[in-house]
């Protein structure tokens, strides 16, 4: 700050003459370009004219041809991709239905989706209950419970020098200076060590309310600044509250208010200061010279917070209901797509195991088993089809075709390792060693197959698409270090199958 002030008027005269020349110099150099161009199409129009009708033609057609095939290359190189398509897709406005939709899937898959229809019923109770609802949202004992015995006079409300006192979603009616009534939410605070579940409580609850308002007790840390934009990018009133002002001198006070308003009058709709009130200690000296220690309420000064939520609550819940949905939506929606991932993840394991013990059976039915099933077998076509429908990505049967091709002739490549593990892990599981060449070769056939099934379902969840050059670098991985698990279960369908030969 001190440095940039005295220095800058005169250093900076001659640049400004240095820059004036150089753009003098430019705007000649455009200029002069500009009439050469203008002369060059002039001569060139001129020429056309003059030449005979017969060459005129086909040169026009070739030009046309090139600008359109240039057009084209452009459109090519340039147009969105894929993935490009997939990330706009996020962004789009949210829609009820859909993620209404996706939750009742959800449900029918035995996914833990209850929560996520019980806040859709919220969403609803809530617009036709028509009340207008605020969120007290803030770190641990910063006030927010004194706060919220301020707003609503009449209530009980739990208030401690304890942090995390506050567990649960509470919810009181205020009334505010012109009569109107306010739903207030009292709530557990963020911040608290060991009350993560908590802190996502106060979270969802602070989405489902009209306005918040976000308690801080000082300057804010580096979390909290994080957490006031973050309630800021859903869009609904947000107001910023100074609290326990009584322990500030009037200088710390206006200056303290002042860095808050540089840096967040942009994100919020005010920022005021008070005093909640609390709880004060003090002593007293009585007449016979002992002292009394006493504990009284402090009084609260609320006003300037009373007047802000009228100002942002005045056009009533039913305007303020638009963005308080699209907050409540904008969470549901996220919570779903992270459900809909695990529970593709569980599905795309049993999916992959129950193929990779069909393709085993049917390798130690067949007489040579090698790679090549895996490239033509209707197995694998009908797994990876699966694998796309659960994570519902569509495909085209000649994808699956070309990549099932591809990773196949990886997989052959990499036969000779399959080999090397499958024998190892005949020498780890004492027994299966007697078993012979054919159980190495089914093994091996298996853990291929297994690989296949996991590194598709992989791409498939991490890229929404077939992508072959990634399915072959998870191929690798899985068969660079296959886990025992696996080996054993692979093993164990050999096992199990010549038994039941025998
Ligand atoms: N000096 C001062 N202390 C206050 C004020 N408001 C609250 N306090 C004190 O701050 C402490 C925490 O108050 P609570 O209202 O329980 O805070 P909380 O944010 O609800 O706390 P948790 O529910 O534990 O997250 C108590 O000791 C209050 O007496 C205030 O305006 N001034
Ligand atoms: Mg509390």
């Amino acid at each position: 700050m001190q440095a940039r002030i005295p220095a800058m008027p005169q250093s900076r005269l001659p640049m400004r003459y240095l820059l004036l020349a150089v753009l003098a110099i430019a705007a000649l150099i455009v200029i002069g370009l500009a009439i050469g161009l203008v002369n060059s199409l002039l001569e060139f129009y001129e020429r056309m004219a003059n030449l005979p009708l017969l060459l005129r033609v086909p040169l026009i057609v070739v030009a046309a041809a090139a600008v359109l095939g240039l057009a084209l290359l452009a459109w090519k190189l340039l147009r969105p991709g894929p993935g490009a398509n997939r990330r706009s897709q996020k962004t789009e406005p949210l829609d009820r239905e859909a993620i209404a939709t996706r939750v009742a899937e959800l449900r029918q898959r035995e996914a833990e989706a209850e929560s996520l229809e019980q806040e859709l019923i919220e969403l609803d109770r809530r617009r036709l209950s028509g009340d207008c609802h605020v969120a007290v949202f803030g770190e641990i004992s910063t006030g927010k419970s004194s706060l919220v015995r301020a707003l609503a006079a009449d209530s009980v409300v739990d208030i401690d020098v304890v942090g995390g006192t506050t567990r649960w979603i509470r919810h009181y009616t205020g009334t505010l200076p012109d009569d109107r009534k306010l739903v207030i939410t009292d709530m557990p605070g963020s911040g608290e060590v060991d009350g993560a579940q908590r802190e996502q409580l106060a979270r969802d609850e602070a989405l489902r309310a009209h306005a918040v308002v976000y308690v801080v007790d000082s300057d804010l840390t580096r979390a909290q600044d994080a957490e006031l934009r973050w309630l800021a990018g859903f869009g609904k009133p947000l107001i910023l509250a100074l609290n326990k002002i009584d322990r500030f001198g009037l200088d710390e006070r206006i200056s303290l208010l002042a860095a808050l308003g540089e840096r967040y009058a942009a994100v919020t709709r005010a920022i005021v200061a008070i005093s909640a009130g609390g709880k004060e200690n003090f002593q007293r000296k009585l007449a016979d010279g002992s002292i009394e220690r006493v504990v009284r309420e402090r009084k609260p000064d609320v006003g300037s917070l009373r007047d802000a939520l009228m100002e942002v609550t005045a056009a009533g819940a039913e305007a303020l209901e638009p963005a308080r949905e699209a907050a409540v939506l904008s969470s549901v929606d996220q919570r779903s797509r992270a459900l809909a991932r695990i529970v593709a993840a569980r599905e795309s394991e049993t999916i992959v195991q129950r193929y990779t013990r069909r393709a085993v059976v049917g390798a130690m039915a067949a007489v040579a088993p090698g790679s090549d099933i895996i490239i033509q077998g209707a197995l694998a076509t009908a797994m990876v089809r699966e694998l796309a429908r659960i994570h519902e990505i569509p495909v085209r049967d000649i994808d699956v075709e070309n990549l099932l091709k591809r990773l196949g002739l990886s997989i052959r490549n990499t036969t000779a390792i399959v080999l090397a593990i499958a024998g190892n892990a005949l020498k780890a599981f004492p027994g299966l060693g007697t078993l012979g060449g054919g159980a190495l070769h089914a093994i091996a056939y298996g853990l291929a197959f297994d690989s296949v099934g996991r590194a598709i379902a992989m791409t498939l969840a991490e890229h929404a698409r077939l992508d072959a050059d990634e399915t072959e670098r998870n191929i690798r991985d899985l068969l660079a270090k296959p886990s025992r698990d696996r080996i054993e279960r692979v093993a164990g369908v050999v096992v199990d199958r010549l038994r039941r030969k025998d």
